[in-house]
């Protein structure tokens, strides 16, 4: 059978009612989804997604992170398989389409080809990667980072979250068994479809994001400590207060990002006051901040500044604030022929597109340092994700799974490279 073939395309209800069905899963009563990564929710739709699979043919292995491989067999299985997918597990204001789109598009482009009784050369792959969203477990994109080599199974594995919970223990409350070791799992090429969760397709009018590559993040924890003291007698100048620390530096953040505008982001996503009292001065803040820019260079310079304007607080108002890079990650840049045939397989299709970078961290961010790797977007409502009202249209969906379907199809087909 040819590369490509244009008439093929995928069963968008289908598609639309998998979505639908697995939101249940973690359902929150405004419409969006709460699934942080290895909970009972998680569970349940890694089990669905196992079934759903398996009923589809596809053969599901499980790494040592509980990393899902669903496998659809070509006809020279000693090619390395062409791979989809994205992530099932969500933030706790969590939409019904980050990373679940990507992964239930792949196993949709499965049961089309099934049903149009087409088998590829290359083997296909559809892959649910563990924790992307990072929100209970840092960093985000864990385990595809863990498959490509930047972390060992041990230190994913020790990992805990605020209760002091493993990744281990998580994995077995689940009941996740690994049938395979981290990265050896053989991946010939990897494809993702997502939402943008930004406001530039909807604006322009556009259906396909043709993705470039991702921009840098860096990921710190902080700590600021000052001294309690009774809210009743203590005169405001005398006060050592870590809230009022705290608020500076989030001024702080807001306006340095802004002076690195309009590409620079930053955000003071977390903070929690330790034994919180209404009539205690608070003595010691935690915080997080997630810094991104497409600027290797410009990531560094925000650091800097952050850290400056930390010292100028810290002595201003007789802290010790502690700021600590917990994860860095590259700008990164997508493999050039794969970009161009999901822009091509695009124009094919008559879908208005356009290149662009990723905001967002993906999973495909990480494995772009080991295969050929490309994104696909699709626009979602107001540019809004990582929030419940979340939202994405069917045929924004099905055109994004006929590009990546077509994508992958051109993929499996093409001439086996020389060894
Ligand atoms: O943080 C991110 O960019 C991704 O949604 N985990
Ligand atoms: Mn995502
Ligand atoms: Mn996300």
């Amino acid at each position: 059978m040819g590369g490509t073939r244009h008439n093929l395309r995928v069963d968008g209800a289908r598609l639309w009612a998998t979505i639908l069905e697995t939101s249940a899963f973690g359902a929150t009563p405004a419409g969006g989804i709460n699934r942080l990564t290895l909970t009972p929710e998680d569970g349940a739709v890694r089990d669905w997604f196992r079934a759903a699979c398996e009923a589809a043919g596809l053969a599901v292995g499980t790494d040592e992170l509980g990393t899902q491989f669903a496998l659809r067999r070509g006809r020279d299985m000693s090619r390395a398989p062409i791979a989809c997918g994205s992530h099932l597990d969500t933030q706790p204001t969590g939409g019904r389409f980050d990373g679940i789109l990507g992964t239930l598009a792949g196993l949709e482009v499965m049961r089309s080809l099934n049903d149009a009784g087409i088998e590829t050369e290359a083997p296909l792959l559809v892959v649910n990667w563990t924790n992307e969203e990072g929100s209970r477990y840092a960093p985000a994109m864990m385990a595809s980072a863990a498959y490509v080599g930047e972390f060992t199974v041990e230190d994913i594995l020790s990992r805990t979250d605020a209760a002091g919970i493993s990744v281990g223990q998580a994995l077995d409350s689940i009941g996740a068994v690994a049938t395979e070791k981290l990265g050896t799992r053989a991946i010939g090429a990897f494809v993702e479809l997502h939402i943008e969760q930004g406001p530039i397709l909807e604006a322009e009018g556009k259906t396909i994001g043709v993705v470039e590559g991702g921009q840098g993040i860096a990921w710190f924890d902080g700590t600021i400590t000052g001294f309690e003291s009774h809210a009743g007698t203590t005169p405001m100048p005398r006060r050592r207060d870590a809230m009022g620390g705290l608020a500076e530096l989030a001024l702080a953040v807001e306006r340095i990002a802004l002076a690195h505008g309009p590409s620079a982001v930053a955000t003071l996503g977390e903070a929690v006051i330790a034994a919180p009292s209404r009539n205690v001065i608070p003595g010691r803040v935690s915080f997080t901040l997630d810094v991104r820019d497409p600027r290797s260079a410009t990531l560094d310079a925000i650091e800097a500044e952050l850290r400056a304007a930390i010292a100028t607080i810290a002595e201003r108002r007789r802290l010790a604030i502690d700021l600590d890079r917990i994860w860095r990650k590259e700008p990164v840049p997508f493999d050039a022929g794969i970009v161009g045939l999901v822009e091509s397989h695009a124009e094919a299709l008559g879908l208005p597109h356009r290149r662009m970078v990723s905001g967002a961290g993906h999973d495909a961010c990480n494995l772009a340092a080991k295969v050929p790797t490309a994104m696909i977007f699709v626009p979602c409502r107001d540019g809004i994700s990582h929030n419940e009202s979340e939202s994405a249209t069917p045929s924004d969906c099905t055109a994004g799974a006929d590009i990546l379907l077509q994508t992958l199809v051109t993929l499996a087909n093409a001439p086996k490279a020389p060894a």
